[in-house]
Order: structure tokens, then sequence, then C-alpha cells
């Protein structure tokens, strides 16, 4: 049986667990507490997946460390049930999909955030230098320094993107313009985004989806035709097994990150 290492708060996570449930591919969830415990940051985790990331997939001998791969995978198994392989339909899928990996997803989630609990200001960075500390003393006996010097540089890119620059209004425009560029280029919707079949494009737009739910963006899908097409698209989308059974959050459920839940 695969297991998917996943966070249940995570939007990665979201796309590989939405993706293998909708690809009806049993596994096996293993929750990662990502925010108290840090457990990506952990020896046996960095074994597995070096970019300490969530969500990793591990089948076998295989351990895919990307969810983008996992959905690819998840494609895979599918066949003819998605129409990933449909040539018709093949390149317009791909072009979705990297459109929605081209979002800087963390960027508009943690802005917002910092927007609607300014005390999150101080606590984000602070949370980041806490993480670059406890990285650098571990990397003189590091198995992969290398990795763990990423995850600092990578850290500290956050720390930079939040203390510096433009106003926290101004970053956020950014990101709303990026989202709707995204939203203007999607199909109008018959059934799933592009026809009778689900595809990776209804997976990874079902998350971005969500996700604008619960930061309070969903008045970003235009309020024309096609983003009533669309929100209805979603709803479709919501009342389906896959998607209840992803864990897809529509509202942040901050007990659930507490309670470990
Ligand atoms: N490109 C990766 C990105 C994964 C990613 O950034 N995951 C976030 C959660 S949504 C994470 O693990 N954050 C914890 C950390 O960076 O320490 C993927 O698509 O799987």
């Amino acid at each position: 049986m695969m297991i998917l290492y996943s966070a249940p708060s995570s939007y990665y996570s979201m796309i590989g667990r939405l993706a293998l449930k909708e690809a009806k591919v049993p596994f096996e969830n293993q929750r990662m507490d990502i925010h108290l415990h840090k457990e990506q940051l952990a020896p046996w985790y960095v074994a597995l997946n070096p970019h300490m990331s969530v969500p990793t997939l591990v089948d076998g001998k295989t351990i895919l460390i990307d969810s983008q791969d996992i959905l690819r995978l998840a494609a895979n198994l599918a066949g003819n049930q998605w129409l990933d392989g449909n040539v018709n339909f093949a390149p317009q899928i791909e072009s979705v999909v990297k459109a929605q990996y081209a979002i800087p997803i963390e960027r508009l989630t943690f802005c917002k955030a910092m927007m609607h609990l300014p005390i999150l200001r101080f606590i984000f960075p602070r949370t980041l230098r806490g993480i670059i500390k406890g990285l650098q003393a571990r990397l003189p006996t590091a198995k992969d320094p290398a990795a763990l010097q990423a995850k600092i540089d990578l850290n500290e890119s956050r720390i930079a993107y939040f203390t510096q620059g433009a106003s926290l209004q101004e970053k956020m425009a950014v990101e709303r313009k990026r989202v709707s560029t995204y939203l203007n280029q999607l199909p109008n919707p018959s059934n799933f985004l592009f026809g009778d079949k689900p595809s990776s494009a209804d997976i990874v737009t079902a998350v971005l989806f969500g996700r604008l739910k619960m930061i309070g963006e969903y008045s970003l899908v235009a309020n024309d035709a096609r983003g009533a097409a669309l929100e209805q698209w979603f709803s479709r989308m919501q009342q389906q097994v896959a998607f209840q059974q992803a864990d897809i959050w529509l509202r942040f459920q901050w007990w659930r990150i507490l309670l470990r839940a």
C-alpha cells in the first residue's frame, strides 16, 4: 500500500490527497505536523524527502517528493478515467497545471494572514529565524548538508519577502492579479473543466478554489457568466466523495493545528 505523508492544512498535500482519491488509488495517509512539531525537518523525514516539504508519496522503493509528480502518477493510474491522456485536451490540461504551479500560493496565503492578524508579521519571521538556527546547528553533522543549506536559504528568502519591500497591500495586489490571470485562462466548464471526465486541471483548480475560500478571496472568481459557471463547477466538485475524503480546507481550522487533528 502506498503511503502519503501529508499535512492536513498544506496546500500541496491537498493536491496529493485529492489526486489519489479522484483517481481511486488506495493509499495510507500519514499525517504530518509541519507547524508545532515541524516533523518535515526530522532526520527520518529528510532521508525520505531532502526538500523537507510535504507531501511525499512512498510506493515501495519509489519515493515521490513533489505534489506535481504525485499528480502525474495519479493521472497515469487513472488511465482513460481522466482526460489527461486524451490528445485533444492534453496540451490545455498541461498548460492549466503549469499555470497553477506558477502561482506562489504561500505568498498569497501568508500575506492575507498577516493582513488579517497583524501579530503574525512578527510571529512568522521569528518562527522562521528559529527554524534557520536549528538547521544551522545540524549542518556540521548532517548527512546531506546541501539539502539543509537549501532549506536555510529558502527560509531566508521567506523572511526577506515577509519583511522587505512593498507593503502587504501592494504584495497582495500582485498575488490577486496572478490569480485573476489564472482564472481568465480557465475554460468554460461543462461537467468537469474540460468535459465529462476529470483531469489534473480539475484537481489543481479545486484545491486553489478551496484556498481562495479559506483566505476570503473567493470573490476573485469573477462575477461574469464564466465566473458563475466556475462557481457551479466548484460546487459540483465539493459534492464529490473524493473531494470530501481529501480533506480540502475551505475554512482555516486553527484548532486542528493546535490539537494536531
Ligand atoms: N513543490 C512542492 C512544494 C511543497 C511545499 O512547499 N509544501 C509546504 C506545505 S504546502 C511545506 O512542506 N512547508 C513546510 C516547510 O517548508 O518547512 C510540492 O509541490 O510538493
